[in-house]
């Protein structure tokens, strides 16, 4: 087995557990019937190319070693999507309450949104993961940010990507007035928040209802047979 493979391994399962857990708070939501203040999750492993990216740019070397892991400390990365801005703050004091996790550092992207527009609540946190060795602690990133911040930030991501983080003056111009659009659609959204969450509410109690009327429906139809 490849150094890297054996390095990135628990990164791996803690992506894995990680999203099981987080996905989680979500379905305790829904069995409480309560509005979820997380829509949904997602979590991906840092690729190999662009921890070397990373690595360079920070001017670290690039091997497999507990300097580079404290160093990019989104090798395990989940991200965290709500509806509305406030939720952010909620999901932020779940995670800063739980057990198995330990939050060591929280940066503010949405109160201090970055130049290029980018808003985003991170929290690193330390996260124990059992080996066949014992327990080993590593680092892994959260990012938790609204619907509106996901879409302006995946869009960016894209361009960045094809320019290599060189945007000619007028796309960085555009992206800005963007980022300022998304957030206030957010602002909108969250003045109309109890209207939309009474309809949701009202949705999915709905959705529950008619199920096991289309069950009973089949059935009834298999006895016509
Ligand atoms: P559902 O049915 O969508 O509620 P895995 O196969 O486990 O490694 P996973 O978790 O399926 O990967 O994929 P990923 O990329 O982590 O995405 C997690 C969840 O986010 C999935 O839902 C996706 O459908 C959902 N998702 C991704 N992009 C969007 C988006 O733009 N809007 C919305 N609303 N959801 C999105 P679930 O949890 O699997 O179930
Ligand atoms: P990827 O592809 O998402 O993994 P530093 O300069 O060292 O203080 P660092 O380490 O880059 O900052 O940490 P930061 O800025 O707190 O968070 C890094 C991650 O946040 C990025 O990871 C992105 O996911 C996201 N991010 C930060 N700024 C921007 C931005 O302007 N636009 C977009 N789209 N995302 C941003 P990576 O490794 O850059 O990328």
């Amino acid at each position: 087995m490849g150094q890297w493979e054996r390095f990135l391994e628990p990164y791996k399962q803690a992506v894995s557990e990680l999203k099981i857990k987080l996905k989680g708070m979500r379905t305790q939501f829904e069995i409480e019937n309560t509005n979820s203040p997380i829509e949904f999750v997602t979590g991906r492993v840092k690729p190999l190319a662009s921890i070397y990216d990373k690595s360079l740019g920070k001017g670290i070397v690039f091997e497999p070693s507990d300097s580079l892991a404290n160093e990019i400390p989104d090798i395990a990365g989940l991200r965290m999507m709500c509806q509305f801005v406030d939720d952010i703050e909620t999901v932020v004091e779940m995670l800063r309450g739980r057990k198995d996790l330990t939050v060591v550092e929280e940066r503010d992207y949405i109160s201090n949104k970055k130049q290029s527009g980018y808003r985003s609540y991170h929290m690193i946190i330390e996260y124990p993961v059992q080996t066949i060795h014992g327990e080993i602690n590593i680092l892994a990133e959260i990012q938790i940010r609204t619907l509106a911040m996901n879409f302006w930030a995946s869009i960016e991501h894209s361009l960045n990507y094809k320019y290599k983080g060189l945007f000619p003056e007028e796309i960085k111009k555009r992206l800005q007035f963007a980022a300022e659009a998304a957030f206030r659609l957010d602002e909108e959204m969250s003045l109309i928040r109890g209207e939309i969450q009474e309809a949701q509410k009202y949705f999915s109690a709905n959705k529950e209802l008619s199920t096991p009327r289309i069950h009973e429906s089949k059935t009834e139809e298999r006895r016509k047979l």
